[in-house]
């Protein structure tokens, strides 16, 4: 049996009542087999990364303890967001619900359909920013500090939401 493990989590919203769809993210989460929720960040707003002619998003980030291997934590996680009526249409486009596998332990993870840490987490303050709040003492692997990256990527409009 797998052990359990401390993994991240990356929630994402722009459509269809955001909030509601970052919550009701987090307790299917939280009601998934194998998975326990250890810290939940605020919620974010920040203007859309890539095509600009869609709504802002919520952001928020979820640290969980699972014994689901990453694979199957990637599935589960696609099951999440087919529940919550996502539909795959433009790269970077809108969208009900992105739930990505940020980090899984300190495993780096290079398959076709799953890479770990998440290719874009260095670069995405809608990213850092809720994850420094719930483990600021974290290092990523092959990239350093969650201190460290934040010192080099600007907030880009993030504000933590009302
Ligand atoms: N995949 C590989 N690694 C992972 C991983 N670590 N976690 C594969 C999740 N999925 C992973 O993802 C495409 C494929 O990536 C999956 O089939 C999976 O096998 P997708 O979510 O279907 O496609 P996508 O979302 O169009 O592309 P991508 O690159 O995942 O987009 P991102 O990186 O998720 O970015 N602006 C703001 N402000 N806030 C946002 O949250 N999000 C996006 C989407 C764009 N702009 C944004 C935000
Ligand atoms: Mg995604």
């Amino acid at each position: 049996m797998t052990p359990s493990i401390v993994a991240y989590i990356g929630v994402g919203s722009n459509l269809h009542d955001p909030c509601t769809q970052v919550k009701q993210a987090r307790i299917a989460l939280k009601s998934a087999e194998k998975i326990i929720e250890t810290r939940f960040s605020s919620l974010y707003s920040s203007p859309p990364m890539g095509p600009k002619n869609q709504p802002d998003y919520i952001n928020a980030v979820m640290a969980i303890v699972t014994s689901l291997s990453p694979m199957e934590l990637l599935r589960c996680l696609q099951v999440i967001e087919n529940n919550q009526g996502r539909v795959r249409e433009q790269h970077w486009g809108s969208r009900t619900l992105d739930l990505d596998l940020l980090l899984y332990d300190q495993r780096q993870i290079n398959l076709p359909d799953l890479i770990v840490p998440h290719k874009g987490i260095k670069d995405r303050a809608f990213v850092l920013y809720p994850l420094q709040e719930i483990a600021p003492e974290l290092m990523i692997p092959s990239l350093g500090s969650i201190d460290d990256l934040i010192t080099s990527c600007p907030l880009s409009g993030l504000k933590k939401h009302p």
